[in-house]
């Protein structure tokens, strides 16, 4: 085992501590600010992004890493930081998103492959002296009434476990994301699909990681929850989509694998701690789970922030207030009360 990479992957999944997913490409970051009517540019990236590493409570005591966007890794603040260095300093780790999108699979546009193999060995050596010392790849998978084929799932596997190869050979832990969408216009599937669809995933992902001789003790998973698409009619209580999530893992996921931190998807920010929360309060899970969310984690400080210097401190507070009530969650302690009285 590579004591090294398994280190970092146990650091990046250590119970009470969870991943800050910052790396929205710039088409994701500007749908983010065009709620709060804010022009995207390398400036005010910089700075949101700059205000959410600044928050050194939530820094220091909840967020064990920060996945960045490429162009995240290499910026400065205004006094001529690096953004690396603020996330360094409040222990926690610097990670980078290193696929370079979903892009049509060719011949059948209504499925997608993930791309950025090209050139990765070399790109994954800058960023790790960067100070990079974990990466995410983010393959996605659609529910609809055809699809996902077998073809698209061992595609995307096959791309998921070459990269975490890449990334072993780099010193570099591999975050596997291997998405099955909750929110895309055709999610209208029900519970029992998302489990089906997300055990054959990621029984197909550890088939392909084995052929590719990756070590399970450095790696992370980063799945989605087993939960009804956006617009099924069918809704799923918070104990049944605990319960089949755990379910789901446990048929799939091997106990070497130190962590698993989830995406959030497109649930709600309370919805998605909720959920790890029961998740967490079965007492024998064999991995340490916990949150790697974008969405779930951001939403409330971006809209208090608004692009305004004036707002920062109260931003700050709401993104300190997420992590801390996901910390709570990734020990099975968090309660709807701690909302209110925290
Ligand atoms: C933060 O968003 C990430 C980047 O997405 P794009 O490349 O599409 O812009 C995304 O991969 C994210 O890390 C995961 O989906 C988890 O985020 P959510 O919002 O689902 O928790």
């Amino acid at each position: 085992m590579n004591k090294e990479l398994n280190n970092v992957a146990q650091m990046m999944v250590k119970p009470g501590k969870g991943i800050l997913a910052a790396d929205e490409s710039n088409a994701t970051i500007t749908k983010r600010f065009n709620q709060i009517n804010l022009e995207c540019s390398k400036e005010s990236r910089r700075n949101y992004r700059e205000m959410l590493f600044r928050s050194s409570e939530a820094m220091e005591n909840y967020i064990s890493g920060v996945i960045l966007y490429d162009e995240t890794i290499r910026q400065k603040s205004e006094t001529g930081e690096y953004l690396t260095d603020i996330i360094q300093k409040s222990n926690s780790l610097v990670g980078i998103k290193v696929d370079t999108g979903a892009k049509p699979l060719a011949l059948d546009n209504s499925q997608t492959i993930t791309e950025g193999l090209d050139g990765l060995r070399e790109r994954l050596n800058e960023y790790y002296n960067l100070g990079a010392r974990f990466a995410k790849w983010r393959g996605v998978i659609e529910i609809s009434k055809d699809n996902p084929t077998s073809y698209a799932i061992k595609a995307n596997a096959q791309a998921l476990a070459r990269y975490a190869a890449l990334c072993q050979e780099a010193n570099i832990v591999p975050i596997i994301e291997p998405e099955v969408l909750m929110d895309s216009q055709n999610s209208n599937h029900n519970i029992k699909e998302c489990e089906r669809i997300t055990t054959w995933v990621l029984n197909t992902v550890f088939e392909e990681l084995f052929n590719a001789k990756i070590e399970l003790e450095g790696i992370v998973l980063k799945p989605n929850m087993i939960i009804p698409g956006k617009f099924c009619k069918e809704r799923s209580s918070p104990n049944e989509i605990a319960e089949r999530t755990l379910s789901c893992l446990k048929e799939t996921v091997p106990h070497g694998v130190p962590g698993i931190a989830f995406l959030s998807g497109g649930q709600n920010d309370i919805e998605a701690t909720e959920h790890l929360s029961i998740i967490n309060t079965s007492s024998n899970n064999p991995w340490n789970i916990t949150f790697s969310f974008g969405r779930a984690l951001q939403h409330e400080s971006i809209m208090t922030w608004g692009g305004k210097v004036e707002k920062i401190t109260d931003a700050q507070k709401a993104f300190t207030h997420r992590a801390k009530m996901n910390s709570f969650a990734s020990l099975g302690k968090w309660n709807v009360d701690l909302e209110n009285n925290d």
